[in-house]
């Protein structure tokens, strides 16, 4: 379903391309006197037909952007750290090195929901991507975990469940096993 919507589109506007293209090659075959002034006004209602077009597009789409304002301060901190191959996802600033890492990490972080949540992603060796992924198996967001670096990454969650966090990053052999879970619960009221 969701892959037959834009399959079709692009049937549908590569039809109407190859119409064009046929027309245009038809009408040309033979040469003809040609109505300049007619054809700059054409263009003229072609260009700002375009030009409407794209700003309802960008008008629409624009407010729809998935990240939330960069002012906004975030409610809820989680620090995600990261080695092969595992995830730690804690409150506090959670391991600091392998040597430390069984006594500091947690698998799990819980957080709530119409939250804006921060995470703050980084690795102990190697590059790894941090992705959190929906209770039914879609990717909702994702950032690299890179050495040196502190990645932020903002997610509002709407819906309570268990999130998946995976690698995105092939990292070493057991780049699969690495896994995460982040437990959304409702908001109290
Ligand atoms: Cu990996």
């Amino acid at each position: 379903m969701t892959t037959t919507v834009p399959l079709l589109l692009f049937l549908l506007s590569a039809a109407i391309i190859a119409t064009v293209f046929a027309v245009v090659a038809r009408s040309t075959a033979r040469a003809g006197e040609v109505d300049y002034a007619r054809a700059n006004h054409l263009r003229k209602v072609f260009f700002v037909s375009l030009l409407v077009i794209l700003a309802i597009f960008l008008g629409l789409t624009l407010p729809r952007l998935p990240y939330p304002a960069e002012a906004a301060v975030p409610e809820q901190i989680v620090n995600v750290v990261s080695r092969q191959f595992a995830f730690s996802l804690t409150e506090g600033p959670g391991p600091d090195s392998i040597e430390t890492w069984e006594r500091d990490f947690s698998p799990l972080a819980e957080v709530r929901t119409g939250t804006l949540v921060e995470f703050r992603v980084r690795t102990l060796d190697v590059n790894h991507a941090f992705a959190i992924y929906t209770p039914d198996g879609r990717l909702l967001a994702q950032t690299q975990a890179m050495p040196g670096y502190v990645n932020r990454l903002r997610v509002v969650f709407d819906e309570p469940g268990t999130y998946n966090v995976m690698c995105l990053e092939y990292c070493g052999l057991s780049h699969h096993a690495m896994r995460g879970v982040v437990e959304v619960v409702e908001e109290a009221q």
